[in-house]
């Protein structure tokens, strides 16, 4: 027995999986193919990965889905790595998920390399860390695969909390396939759909809502190496697609460039939009104006939707029906949705509460992490931190209860784990970092630093030091030197009043 996923793609054979536009084009049959040449390269003369977690650090594109796909087959757990991420964020993810195997291609072989020789040269670590390069010739022919039961661990994103450190969010194979057949159920994906993929490949919204979605329909999935604005309403011009999916900041960028363009070209690429059967939205608050300018342009009322690593999809507005602007709909098919107070109990209709959610799409467990697992659940409902009221039997989120999280770009970052960055800067003595909210980036973050006395800094030596440590969307685009950080009566730092600062 193959997992769903490969036996679905054997129906579709000849039939276009993955297009790089103007590039290349790769079938259903390349794709299975190709992941079981590399699945028997990663097998080496083992029958089963039996779990092992491989990292793979590979631009969108053929290779990316054939590798997955590839560590799937035989058995291993998939860790993605974000492409643009620096040194010690790439090392994190790789020691505590403990891949004992890396597949990159060939650009990353010179940030992984120090990476690679630190972890084999502490013993402890992973002595026999194997690196595979996609340029490597993969072996023919190919060796029979194991069988992967659905229970299995598939994927580990790596997600912020309120703890500092990211987490590793574990899903099994049945929580991919729980997530992806409510989304095809609810928004009717088929195999004559086309979507154009612009979304990392290393979170939930780009890995199972684009293209893993695509490929259990049997959809073509269209790769662009990188969001770029331009590119993306080249293909949309085109005029053949039809599904796109992207977070509020992309169709913010989306508009400016559609301004900057002609009345001639604006139609065309108005067409565009025009002929694709939806567009949706999500991963971060789509700010009203936005939406309304959207539809100016392309004729669609976006699709809002939420979710959350740990869950997939939970709530969404309708396929057909009435989409309710600043709204995030019902729960989705297979998803059941509750609001509770401070105290666990349920919240009577129009109050606010937390959102809990139960389905067979929530994920397994943090990696190697059951305290925190454990806190993440109650009575079996897992405790999103975000904050919705019902009304009109509609969900409008309120925001996370946490300040310490913050939202940019779509992507979710812990203030705290910039905050203990941001302490090991030789000229910061203490320092406070928020979100504030932003027309573009949805939050941007910012930071308010006591300096050491006589010390001075500016925001781009700040900045350029902290590119070393952290992701771009992580480093602070405004900093406040302040004599003080403004504090409560118990003396913690309020966070609300630093927003205030930057106003
Ligand atoms: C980048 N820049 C930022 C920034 N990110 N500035 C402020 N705030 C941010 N968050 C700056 C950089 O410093 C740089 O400036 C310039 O923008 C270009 O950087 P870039 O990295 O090239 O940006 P770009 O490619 O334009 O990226 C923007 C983006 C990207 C929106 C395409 O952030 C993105 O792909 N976001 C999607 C994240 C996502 O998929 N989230 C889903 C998580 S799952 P300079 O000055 O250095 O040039 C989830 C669950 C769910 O949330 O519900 O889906
Ligand atoms: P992540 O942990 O990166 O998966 O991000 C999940 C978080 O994104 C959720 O907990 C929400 O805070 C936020 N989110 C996702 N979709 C929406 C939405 N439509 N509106 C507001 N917030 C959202």
């Amino acid at each position: 027995m193959h997992l769903p996923l490969i036996n679905r793609a054997q129906e579709h054979g000849e039939k276009i999986a993955i297009l790089v536009p103007n590039v290349e084009a790769f079938t259903y049959r390349d794709l299975l193919y190709v992941s079981s040449q590399i699945a028997t390269n990663l097998l080496q003369d083992t029958e089963d990965l039996e779990e092992q977690r491989v990292a793979l650090m590979i631009p969108p594109g053929f290779d990316y889905v054939a590798t997955q796909w590839g560590i799937w087959r035989a058995g291993g757990i998939a860790v993605p790595l974000c492409v643009s991420h620096p040194r010690p964020e790439l090392e994190y993810a790789i020691v505590n998920s403990g891949a004992s195997i890396i597949v990159a291609h060939p650009d990353f072989e010179e940030i992984l390399r120090p990476i690679l020789l630190a972890l084999r040269n502490s013993n402890a670590q992973a002595p026999n860390l194997r690196s595979i390069l996609t340029s490597e010739t993969l072996p023919n022919p190919v060796d029979r695969l194991p069988e992967v039961n659905l229970a299995r661990r598939a994927l580990i994103l790596y997600t912020s909390g309120t703890t500092g450190k990211p987490k590793g969010v574990v899903t099994t194979h049945q929580n991919i396939q729980a997530q992806v057949t409510s989304l095809i159920a609810a928004w009717e994906w088929t195999s004559r759909d086309r979507i154009l993929h612009i979304l990392p490949l290393h979170h939930v919204h780009g890995i199972i809502n684009v293209l893993t979605c695509a490929l259990w329909a049997g959809a073509e999935c269209r790769m662009v190496s990188k969001f770029d604005a331009e590119t993306v309403w080249q293909c949309i011009g085109d005029g053949d697609l039809t599904l796109f999916m992207a977070v509020p900041t992309i169709y913010v960028k989306l508009m400016s460039t559609w301004e900057n363009t002609n009345p001639e070209r604006q139609k065309i690429l108005s067409a565009g939009c025009a002929k694709m059967r939806l567009m949706v939205s999500g991963s971060a608050a789509l700010p009203v104006r936005v939406l309304e300018k959207w539809q100016s342009i392309s004729g669609h009322l976006l699709l809002e939707r939420y979710g959350m690593t740990e869950i997939g999809m939970a709530l969404s507005n309708p396929l057909h029906g009435q989409r309710l602007p600043g709204y995030v709909g019902v729960p989705l098919p297979g998803v059941e949705v509750r609001l509770v107070d401070e105290d666990g109990t349920l919240v009577p209709s129009g109050s606010p509460g937390e959102i809990q959610v139960k389905s067979h799409g929530v994920f397994l467990e943090y990696w190697q992490n059951p305290e925190a697992t454990a806190t993440a659940f109650q009575d079996g409902w897992f405790c999103t931190g975000d904050l919705a009221v019902v009304e009109n039997g509609n969900y409008r989120i309120l925001g996370r209860m946490s300040v310490d999280i913050i939202k940019t770009g779509g992507y979710k970052v812990s203030a705290l784990e910039i905050e203990e960055v941001l302490r090991s800067h030789p000229d910061i003595h203490e320092c406070a970092v928020v979100g504030v909210d932003d027309p573009e980036w949805g939050e941007r973050v910012c930071a308010a630093l006591v300096l050491h006395p006589h010390r001075q800094l500016t925001l781009a030596s700040l900045r350029s030091w902290a590119k070393e440590q952290l992701a771009v969307y992580k480093v602070p685009t405004q900093i406040l030197v302040v004599t003080e950080l403004p504090r409560n009566v118990m003396g913690k730092v309020t966070k609300p009043a630093v927003v205030e600062l930057f106003r």
